[in-house]
Order: C-alpha cells, then structure tokens, then sequence
C-alpha cells in the first residue's frame, strides 16, 4: 500500500484514494526506465504534504506581501542556502514552478521580445523552451538553433561558434532532454563570452549528478543555471534558478512579480530536504552508481545489436535508433510498457519519422538505480528490452506479459519509498 498511508483520503474520496493506490502499487512492479523520473524519499513525500500548502508567501524571505511568515520564511531561506552550499553557487532561486516557467523566467530576466535567443533543437535533444517553435520561447523570440552532428550523434563545438557569431544571440542554452553525453560548459562559456551573450545551463537531467560529482559542473561557466528538482536531483516537482551576484537580481524579479504568483511553500520545504539529502556520501554513491547502471546498460545493448545516438553513454540516458530493428519507437515503447518496463518513445538526431511516431526511444537509470538495482541487473534489462521488442513485431502479447510477470518478480526484492 501506498506509503505514507492514506486512510483519510480513501475515505473522503474513494475514487482518488483508489487511484493513488494504483500508481503507487504501478510504479513498484515496473523498471522505470524514463531518465526524467525517479522515486522521492519518504521524507520529500511527506514535506510534499504538509499545511505549508495552505499558506500564501508573496515575495522573498524577509519582503512578503503577506503576514504570518514566521515559518515559511526559515523554510524557504533552508532551501536556499542548501542550494547555494551544494552546488557552489552566489544565488539560488528555489520558486519556479517546474522547468519550463524557470526558463521563461530567464528570457523575462534577459531578453526583450524578438530578441535572438539560441538552444540546442528539440528533435537533436534540446527542450521546447530553448526556443522550438512551437514554444512560447520560439514564437517571441528569435530563436537560432544548433545540433549535433550525423556522424557522431554530438554537438559540434564548432557548429555552435559560427551560429553564434553570425546571429549573436542574447542568451544561449546549454543542455537539453535527450543528450547521452558530458556537456562542455568551458567550450559554451567561452563562445558565450566571444559573443556577449548570457550562458545559461539547462541542468534539469543531470543536477543529481553534478551534485553527487558524477558530471561537470556548470559553475563557473554558466552565468545563469536552471534546473528541475525531480529528476536526478530526486526532490519533488519543482525547480530552482541559479545565478552568480550579477545576474541574480534580475532573475529575482522575473520570478516574483515578473512571472508567478505565490511559491508553493510545500514544495520550496520538500526541495529543502532534497537539497540536504544530495549533499549526503550516500547520495555521491548513487549518482556514480546512476551512471555506472547507464554504461552497463548501454553495453549490453550494443552487444545485442542495438544502433545508440553518440554509440553510447557518458551520463544517466541512452538513446536508441531503432530504425534498424525494423520498428518505430512508439510500438516499441507501447509493448515494452506492456511487458512492465516503462520508458518514452523519442525523436533521434535527423528523424525521418514524425515526433509523434519518432523512431527512438529514450531510457534512463535515476530510478531503477534508486530502487537499488545495480551493473549485474543490467544485461538482463537488455535482454528483456530486446525480447520484448521482438515479440512486438510479430504481435506475440503472451511473452510482454511473461516479461511483465518476471519483472515484478525481481523488483519485489527492491523496495520503493512511497509503498509497502
Ligand atoms: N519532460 C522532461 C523530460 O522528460 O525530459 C522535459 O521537460
């Protein structure tokens, strides 16, 4: 059952209850292999639902628009200066919403509309809000775009110089949500340097693992950070801005008033244990851990004959071209989530296929690692994944559901926070 319990809830709303209690009893007994989610502690679940909801805090510690901030205010200054030790940073924002409004929050800070603004494409790897079309960030701006290049699946340092200085960007982003490989913030911060443009690093799929040592750091290079708290990281949803003394008052200011409305006090306290738990040896562990899971896992599928976008991995996610298999990735990503391992279909550099039937899937270890499976579990989950995607293409149901059974069955020995 779900952990902690919730017996009011299942009383007062037993349809919701009931619902709780499946995702809770759903995210046990499958691999959870999207490399943007992970598993919360008990301690973050329970911060997560505390009175700190009920309160409005306006404002920054010490300047509310609102009385009765006795408590929220050492919350949230917890929240920051946990930010600020565990990453090394002058400034720490801890109340965007989630990613996404932390990004606009920086054009907010930086740019004036039609301004030029650079990213890395979504279809390479980038993120909707480093300037994709469709994107708010794509249609008030003037966005330009770099990738990564076909023979090598990584970014051309040399491509992402000429592009900017030939459009001189206001604001360049660095990272994304589909790059297996280190990004090389010395080589950003010098071309952003070279053009006068704002470096900002988009850590939200690698902040655990900066933190836990297991990836460069940004610092130092980037001007401005931006990061999700709930993927390596492994807080609740949320997201943080960071920043050096320069850039910290405007990215202040496009955060409250500029942007939003009144924090969510629950989650600034449940990132405030997040932060204290990252900081922790255990948590160095598991972020190696995460990355030595991913190359393992990688391997295993290379030897399977498996096409990887860059060959391979140097971080918690791999990127797997399936044109070669013969299939797209959304039926590939349809039966594997039949047979109880959980990932997302994804485009891949250069797709012919459109973003709703991509021809890759994508795949990550922040979860499975925190449930405690280790490098010897991984050609296993290859073969799996393999086995699956065979019987997808011959329509073979019975065996994804044998592989569901065999799944739940070795993750029965791996506990998960949130159930028992
Ligand atoms: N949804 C996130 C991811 O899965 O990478 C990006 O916003």
């Amino acid at each position: 059952m779900h952990q902690p319990p919730i017996p009011h809830l299942a009383s007062a709303d037993p349809e919701i209850g009931r619902l709780v209690e499946a995702e809770a009893e759903r995210q046990h007994r499958k691999i959870r292999l999207i490399p943007s989610e992970n598993y919360v502690s008990a301690a973050v679940l329970e911060a997560t639902g505390t009175v700190l909801t009920n309160k409005y805090s306006e404002g920054y510690p010490g300047r509310r628009y609102y009385e009765g901030q006795q408590v929220i205010d050492p919350v949230e200054r917890l929240a920051v200066q946990r930010a600020k030790d565990l990453f090394g940073v002058d400034h720490a924002n801890v109340q965007p919403y989630s990613g996404s409004p932390a990004n606009l929050a920086v054009y907010l800070a930086f740019c004036q509309p039609g301004d030029t603004v650079m990213g890395m494409a979504l279809p390479m790897g980038g993120h909707l809000t480093h300037g994709w079309s469709v994107s708010a960030t794509g249609k008030w701006f003037r966005a330009v775009r770099y990738g990564v290049r076909r023979d090598t699946g990584r970014v051309d340092m040399d491509e992402v110089r000429d592009l900017a200085l030939a459009e001189r960007p206001r604001i360049i982003f660095c990272g994304g949500t589909a790059i297996p490989r280190t990004i090389d913030f010395p080589a950003f911060a010098e071309i952003a340097r070279e053009v006068g443009a704002v470096l900002v690093a988009d850590i939200a799929h690698i902040a655990g693992l900066i933190a836990g040592g297991a990836h460069p750091s940004p610092v130092g290079h980037a001007q401005v950070i931006s990061t999700t708290t709930h993927k390596t990281l492994r807080g609740p949803r949320g997201a943080m801005l960071m920043s050096d003394a320069e850039h910290a008052s405007a990215l202040d200011k496009a955060v409250f008033p500029g942007l939003q409305g009144g924090p969510h006090n629950h989650t600034t306290a449940a990132i405030a244990v997040a932060l204290r738990e990252a900081a922790s040896e255990d948590f160095r562990t598991y972020a190696h851990n995460v990355v030595a899971n991913a190359r393992a896992l990688a391997e295993a599928l290379v030897e399977r004959g498996y096409d990887l976008v860059s060959g391979g991995t140097d971080n918690h996610l791999i990127l797997v071209d399936l044109t070669n298999r013969g299939i797209g990735g959304k039926p590939a990503a349809k039966a594997l989530d039949r047979a109880g391992i959980e990932l997302n279909y994804n485009t891949v550099p250069f797709d012919t296929r459109k973003p709703f039937d991509p021809s890759g899937i994508r795949l990550g270890t922040p979860a499975i690692t925190t449930r405690g499976l280790g490098v010897e579990q991984m050609p296993t989950l290859a073969g799996w994944i393999d086995e699956a995607i065979q019987a997808a293409d011959r329509g073979d149901d019975a065996v994804l559901d044998r592989i569901a059974d065999e799944v739940a069955e070795l993750l029965a020995g791996y506990p998960m926070p949130g159930w028992a």
